[in-house]
This record gives structure tokens, C-alpha cells and sequence, in this order.
């Protein structure tokens, strides 16, 4: 086939909803977009297991405790599932990881804020678990069959992970007045982060027009942010906690809350490296990989001399 005919072909499968599968021809630019937004969600996966792996021996009682080491290993699940989706591109894993060891490759900014409470444990349930479905539900509709079969899986346990948090937090909110007090502060420090986690205003987006009409992404940024405001909203209500927005209010005429403008300077800091826990979060992945380095040695040896025995 020629070139011309590789492209007809592919843009035809597109518009026919027919998922693109690993080894069809596929334009290069497609081939790095899909690298590098599924590269940067694993590494988000991985990263985002810091904040809370750091309460899991703080957790009140048992119960509480298996849950979140359930939901972190999930988290690690998920950074291997999305890895591996970026081998079927073509990428290297170990390349990938370098990548965001040396800064190139980004995170989810969500994961450079601390948890400084067992209530920021609940918030990062209910409302990072919470962006991050609002999300991926979209993505398990992508036009690149691995991923969005891997985002089917993902997304029943970030289910499962939304609602735990959203239960952690209503316990405390039903609890002393220093218990809701807690949970009040985690939504006034986690609200605008969560936000910001749909990516910069679709004017400022680079990537959106172009992974719009290949269809790996299915909404924008602003359409899934307002859909996650609009969403949460009366989750707040139950709890009985206030929204950190002045502005937030129910338009009848749009039939959706407005809210107010995000910080977006604050946004490109933390994107940059420069949020309050860049350094520690980096620091702590590459110190991951360094300690970890005899267990893949071993690994590595284990099975050349199963392979040698084997041939022999
Ligand atoms: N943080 O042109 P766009 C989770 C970058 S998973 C940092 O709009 P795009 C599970 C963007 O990369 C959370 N950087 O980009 C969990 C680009 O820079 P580049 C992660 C951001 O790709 C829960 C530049 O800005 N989810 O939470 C951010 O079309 C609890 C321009 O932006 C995913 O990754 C940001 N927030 O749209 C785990 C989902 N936003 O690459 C543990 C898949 C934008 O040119 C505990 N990804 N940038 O250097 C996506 O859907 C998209 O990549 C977007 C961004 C929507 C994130």
C-alpha cells in the first residue's frame, strides 16, 4: 500500500469507530501522541501511590488500612497495565522511566501536593479518584485498542476507590466537629488541584484538537472538568461541606455550575517542577529504582539460567 492508501485506510477506521490495534499501520504523530499521554498516565499511577502509601501504617483501624493497601497496589497495577500499552507502540519501558527520572516526562500535577491528614486520604478517594474516572471513562472509548481496553479495568477499581474515599469522608463528617472540620480542610486544600487535573483551558491545550479528531480523546478538558464540577457538587451537599468557591453557582440557562477561574499560574508552576512536592516525589522514584536494581539482577539471571537449562 502506498502512503496515501495507509492513510485513507487508517482515517477511515477512525471515523468507523474500529479500534487502531498495535501492529496496523498508524501515522507516526499518533504513534508519539499515544506515547506520551499513556507514558505520563502510568507515570501518574506509579507517582500518585506516594501521597497515600505514606498513611497506609497510619491508617485508624484495620479495616481502613487493607483498604488503602488494596487501593495503592491497584495503583501499581494500573502503572503496569498503561506501561505495557506503550510497549505495543514501540516505546521502552526503561526509556519511558528515564524519561520521567530526568524531568522530560510529566505527571499528573495532582500528586505534588501533600496528604497532610487521614482526611486528605478520603479527599484523594472522592475527588481525585473522582477526576480521574470522570476522565477515563472517556478514555475507555479511545480509538487505540490497548488502551482503551485497559481503561475498562482501571476504571471499575477507580470506582471502587472513589466510593471508599467518598465513605471514609462521610464517616468523618458525621463525626466530632474536629472530624468534619478535617475533612472541610482536605476539600478546601484539594478542590482547586483537582480541577486543575483536566489540563490547561482547551484555548491553552495543545494536543486537543489534534487527539480530538483521532479520537483519543472523546471530550476536552473543559467539557470533563465541568462535568466533574457539575457531578460533584451535590456530593458536597450530602457531606454537608462548602465548596472553596465564592463564585460557584447552578446556571439554569447553561443547565451547569459555574465556577470561578483556576489559578492557572499556580497550575504551570507545579507543572514546571516548581509545586510542593516536585522534588520529593522525583526523588523518591529514583530511589525506587536504584534499591530495586538487585531484584532485577536476580530476576534477570534467574531466567538466563532457566533458559540455558531449557536449550540444554
Ligand atoms: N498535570 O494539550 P494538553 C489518576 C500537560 S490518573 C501535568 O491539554 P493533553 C489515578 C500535558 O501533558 C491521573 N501536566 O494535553 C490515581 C501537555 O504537556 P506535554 C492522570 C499536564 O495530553 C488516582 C500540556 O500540559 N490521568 O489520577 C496536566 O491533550 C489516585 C498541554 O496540555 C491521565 O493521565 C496535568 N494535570 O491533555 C492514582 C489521563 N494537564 O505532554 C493514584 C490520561 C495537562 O505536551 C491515586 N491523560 N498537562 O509536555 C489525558 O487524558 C490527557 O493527557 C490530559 C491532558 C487531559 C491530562
Amino acid at each position: 500500500m502506498t502512503q496515501a492508501e495507509h492513510e485513507r485506510h487508517f482515517n477511515d477506521k477512525i471515523a468507523k469507530e474500529i479500534k487502531i490495534e498495535p501492529n496496523d499501520w498508524m501515522p507516526d504523530e499518533y504513534r508519539q501522541t499515544l506515547i506520551r499521554q499513556i507514558s505520563q498516565h502510568a507515570h501518574s499511577e506509579v507517582v500518585g501511590m506516594l501521597p497515600e502509601g505514606n498513611w497506609i501504617t497510619r491508617a485508624p483501624n484495620l479495616r481502613r488500612k487493607a483498604v488503602l493497601l488494596a487501593k495503592v497496589q491497584d495503583e501499581a497495577g494500573h502503572g503496569l497495565y498503561l506501561y505495557s500499552a506503550t510497549e505495543t507502540l514501540g516505546a521502552d519501558r526503561e526509556q519511558t522511566i528515564d524519561d520521567l527520572h530526568t524531568g522530560k516526562a510529566k505527571y499528573s500535577s495532582i500528586f505534588n501536593y501533600p496528604a497532610l491528614t487521614w482526611a486528605d486520604i478520603g479527599a484523594i478517594g472522592w475527588l481525585v479518584d473522582g477526576a480521574a474516572i470522570m476522565n477515563q471513562v472517556a478514555l475507555c472509548r479511545t480509538s487505540y485498542g490497548p488502551y482503551a481496553r485497559a481503561m475498562v479495568k482501571i476504571c471499575k477499581e477507580e470506582s471502587f476507590h472513589q466510593r471508599q474515599g467518598y465513605e471514609s469522608l462521610m464517616k468523618l463528617c458525621n463525626g466530632t466537629p474536629q472530624q468534619k472540620a478535617m475533612a472541610q480542610d482536605a476539600l478546601n486544600r484539594f478542590w482547586w488541584p483537582a480541577l486543575m487535573m483536566f489540563g490547561p483551558n482547551d484555548a491553552e491545550s495543545t494536543h486537543s484538537e489534534q487527539s480530538i479528531a483521532w479520537k483519543i480523546k472523546r471530550f476536552t478538558n473543559d467539557e470533563l472538568r465541568q462535568s466533574f464540577v457539575d457531578a460533584t457538587v451535590p456530593q458536597a451537599e450530602i457531606l454537608g461541606l462548602t465548596i472553596p468557591d465564592e463564585n460557584l453557582k447552578w446556571n439554569e440557562e447553561r443547565g451547569h455550575y459555574d465556577f470561578s477561574e483556576i489559578n492557572w499560574d499556580e497550575f504551570w508552576q507545579v507543572v514546571k517542577g516548581n509545586g510542593p512536592c516536585n522534588k520529593e516525589r522525583l526523588a523518591a522514584r529514583i530511589k525506587a529504582k536504584e534499591e530495586g536494581l538487585w531484584v532485577r539482577e536476580a530476576a534477570n539471571a534467574f531466567a538466563k539460567k532457566r533458559a540455558m537449562k531449557k536449550s540444554a
